[in-house]
């Protein structure tokens, strides 16, 4: 009797153990088994004409030419912004940055993306996926006046990801740490770490004082405290044992993202593969040293083609690639010049790095948000193809409800259009589309109309690094049919389509539910 009595309380105990070691997430087995594993590779600053399959010069993206012989190549996808934070926000979000005033945000700003809303990744954990970002963040940390020392909180895993590995802002701003979950990594109590964007703190000299220590020469926004012999943005003291190498990260950042797959193979995952590349400062790591032909901006794009292929190759080792729907594209238009000189310039030989189109990040022209995009889905897309259809990524939320069967409220994801079919190769994508720069521009079509500045003063380092801004006090109306520069202003011939513009735009502004989105 005693003997049973001990094996029935040895049996509950053993339930009970087994159900607290049970994973987060449900397996696949216990999921729908359908669910696909869903990777977006996200590059920084990467420009349309910056890839081999998007015909850039002085460069090869073997690994990325090859998602896109296999899958659906974008030519009219873009990103909500023409930089990094708002079109972060609109991804992550569905929602136009404008909504929070999302700006490009200082290395210690606090977290931008409210921890009430739903997200994209909060809605794919719902839907059964285990979720990780691995690379840049740059979306804030903590609630203001973070303690680096200490747990960093809220951030990634307060909006729905289980597993985060960052880069917490740009490589050009302090902190240059790691950030794994809520810890920096290789932090040492000994040595704690101080940063500021309003005052010098700590001893580790600023590249305005000591520019003989520089590898690279920097503007004066950029010639803070120097790391790793570059000047950085904001000032950092401490904190040795963590401060990162630049060259490291495609080892890092990769080793991070296959480690994530590796553990997530079993049960549906979703990774957000965030690069450092090709930002400045632009430090390839040796072996990338002149694997283009122009200089260190296409070394770093070489290195980013070869990270992308490693992270394919591990779903391809893992037997996990037929069933992984890869999407991947840039955070804005590209830039050449963006603080340092690394003669990004003058080695650009005949390469376009906007393709056909005028601007670059920052510009409210078509190349501040017309990016690369392609989607390689190997069990579902068998029929590779170009697709001209207009998409956006805030579209990418509501396409991956579609995708795992999810159901979004009225008031998420407001300005995110289902359009899976469009991601899988169907020609027909959206009417209108919002181009947030700064100012806001839309597209009907191929009509693009570009709302005048009105009174707002540009930031004066846009004005004196010559960016195409494509600001005007006037309106702008261009056909890019016809005018694929954005040179001929035609705002005065066409009252109607001009009037219908704007109120679209307003339309747009007054939207607070999610509608019929034409
Ligand atoms: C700008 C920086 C630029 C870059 C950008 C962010 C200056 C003068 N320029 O403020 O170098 O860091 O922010 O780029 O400070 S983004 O891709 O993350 O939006
Ligand atoms: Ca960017």
């Amino acid at each position: 009797m005693k003997n049973l009595s001990l094996f029935v309380l040895f049996t509950i105990a053993l339930f009970f153990y087994s159900c607290s070691n049970q994973p987060s997430s449900p397996t696949r087995e216990s999921s729908s088994p359908d669910l696909p594993n869903i990777v977006i590779f996200y590059v920084d600053d990467l420009g349309y004409g910056d890839l081999g399959c998007y015909g850039a010069q002085g460069v090869k993206t073997p690994a990325v030419d090859r998602l896109a012989t296999n899958g659906i190549q974008f030519t009219d996808a873009h990103s909500t912004a023409a930089t990094c934070t708002p079109s972060r926000y609109s991804l992550l979000t569905g929602e136009y940055a404008f909504r929070s005033n999302a700006a490009i945000l200082p290395g210690d700003a606090p977290l931008l993306i409210n921890m009430d809303r739903p997200t994209l990744p909060a809605m794919l954990q719902q839907a059964g996926y285990r979720t990780a970002v691995v690379g840049k963040w740059h979306l804030g940390l903590g609630l203001g006046d973070v303690d680096w020392n200490d747990q960093v909180k809220p951030g990634p895993l307060e909006v729905g990801f289980d597993y985060s590995f960052l880069l917490p802002a740009t490589g050009d701003r302090v902190p240059t740490v790691y950030l794994e979950n809520h810890r920096v990594v290789n932090l040492s109590s000994n040595d704690p770490l101080v940063v500021s964007y309003e005052e010098k703190v700590g001893d580790r000299p600023t590249g305005l004082e000591r520019p003989d220590l520089l590898r690279v020469k920097a503007d004066t926004q950029h010639s803070q405290t120097i790391i790793n012999g570059v000047s950085r943005i904001g000032t950092m003291g401490g904190g040795q044992s963590a401060v990162w190498v630049d060259e490291d990260f495609p080892d890092v950042f990769t080793g991070k993202a296959k480690e994530f797959i590796e553990t997530s193979k079993d049960q549906p995952f979703f990774l957000f593969f965030s690069f450092h590349d090709i930002h400045v400062p632009r430090l390839p790591h040796e072996r990338f040293k002149g694997k283009s032909e122009m200089g260190v901006r296409g070394d770093a794009i070489a290195q980013m083609d070869w990270m992308t292929g490693e992270v394919m190759r591990s779903l391809d080792e893992l037997g996990v690639a037929e069933n992984t729907l890869i999407i991947f594209t840039s955070d804005n238009g590209p830039v050449l010049n963006d603080g340092y000189e690394d003669l990004a310039v003058e080695m650009l030989g005949s390469h376009s790095p906007g393709g056909a189109y005028r601007g670059g990040k920052y510009s409210a022209f078509e190349a501040g948000t017309r990016v690369p995009m392609i989607v390689s889905f190997p069990s579902k897309i068998n029929e590779p193809k170009i697709n001209n259809a207009l998409i956006s990524q805030v579209d990418i939320y509501a396409s991956l409800a579609q995708l795992t069967g999810q159901q979004l409220a009225n008031t998420e994801a407001i300005d995110s259009q289902g359009l899976l079919e469009t991601l899988m190769g169907e020609s027909k994508g959206r009417t209108f589309m919002l181009e947030e720069s700064f100012t806001l521009s839309l597209r009907k079509n191929n009509w693009k109309y570009i709302s005048p500045l009105e009174g707002k003063q540009l930031p004066t380092w846009i004005n004196n690094k010559q960016v195409e801004s494509g600001l005007s006090r006037d309106e702008q109306l261009y056909n890019l049919s016809l005018d694929v520069n954005e040179s001929h202003n035609i705002a005065n011939e066409y009252p109607e389509l001009l009037s219908e513009m704007k109120n679209k735009i307003e339309e747009i502004k007054q939207r607070s539910e999610r509608g019929i989105m034409p």
